[in-house]
């Protein structure tokens, strides 16, 4: 890696780990007993995890996987579900930050854990604690995937857009560990002022007719209409009328003929 010096990884987290190869990085810093920050990353992971026990598919060569074991003293004891629901939200919009100034494209998010470029997903977000209760966050970031070789319907990649990789790549990564590290100082007090307004003016969801598809396979459509302090997701529901918050769903996003 060469990065231009205010992204050194190595003056941003306490270890850099490239693997070969590995099952999935979220894995392996969760079972590593180091306590300080970290950060592995693999072009070649072969059994990535999504949410909800789904799969997240790395052709390898083409997807990137990345995962920050986030510093330890940014992260408050005893964690909350509020501050778990707000960091995923924003390690979101730390990497689309990050991706944009290099894109043509508009980058956005979706709520709760997906990067889009056109409507299509380029990243997936995967937070989770491990047993000694270290915070990982992971990232799956579709590098250049061509058409054929993307591994979901609505997926896609950044060199499909106007992303020439050499060296762009390496300023991502920095930039977004560095604004994560940033981004995460200060925020015990949940997800607001300044920081819930950059998250809500980059998530594409706002605004939108979904569909919310709730754990137990129900969907009920609605308008969504803000986040809040804790990351969740506020939608107008058709059916009952009236505004509630959504935090463990999947989101489908609708356009307005659906
Ligand atoms: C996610 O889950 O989007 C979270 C993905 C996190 C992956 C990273 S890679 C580094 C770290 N180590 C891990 O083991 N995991 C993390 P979810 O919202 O559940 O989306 C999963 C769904 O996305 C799948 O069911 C597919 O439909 C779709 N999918 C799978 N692979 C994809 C890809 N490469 N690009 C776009 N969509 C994909």
């Amino acid at each position: 890696m060469s990065l231009p010096p205010q992204f050194t990884l190595d003056s941003l987290v306490d270890e850099t780990i490239w693997l070969d190869e590995v099952e999935s990085t979220n894995s392996f810093l969760a079972e590593r007993t180091n306590s300080g920050s970290a950060l592995a990353l693999s072009w070649n992971q072969t059994g990535g995890r999504g949410r909800l026990g789904r799969e997240w598919v790395s052709p390898a060569g083409g997807s990137l996987a990345l995962s920050v074991a986030l510093w330890p003293h940014l992260v408050p004891q005893p964690l909350t579900p509020e501050w778990l629901g707000s960091v995923s939200l924003l390690t979101g919009a730390c990497l689309a930050d990050a991706i944009r100034p290099h894109l043509a494209e508009p980058v956005r998010i979706k709520w709760p854990n997906d990067v889009l470029i056109g409507g299509k997903k380029v990243a997936g977000i995967l937070g989770e604690v491990s047993g000694s209760g270290r915070v990982v966050m992971g990232v799956g970031l579709n590098v250049s995937l061509a058409e054929a070789e993307l591994p979901a319907e609505n997926a896609t990649s950044l060199s499909l857009h106007s992303f020439r990789p050499l060296g762009q790549l390496e300023r991502i990564i920095g930039a977004f560990v560095g604004e994560l590290r940033h981004t995460l100082a200060g925020l015990d007090s949940g997800l607001t002022g300044e920081k819930l307004a950059w998250v809500s003016e980059q998530c594409d969801t706002l605004g939108r007719e979904v569909s919310v598809e709730l754990p137990g396979g129900v969907a009920r459509r609605g308008r969504a209409i803000k986040l809040d302090e804790s990351g969740r997701l506020s939608v107008h529901f058709d059916d009952r009328g009236a505004t509630e918050p959504v935090e463990a769903a999947d989101v489908i996003h609708l356009r307005p003929a659906d």
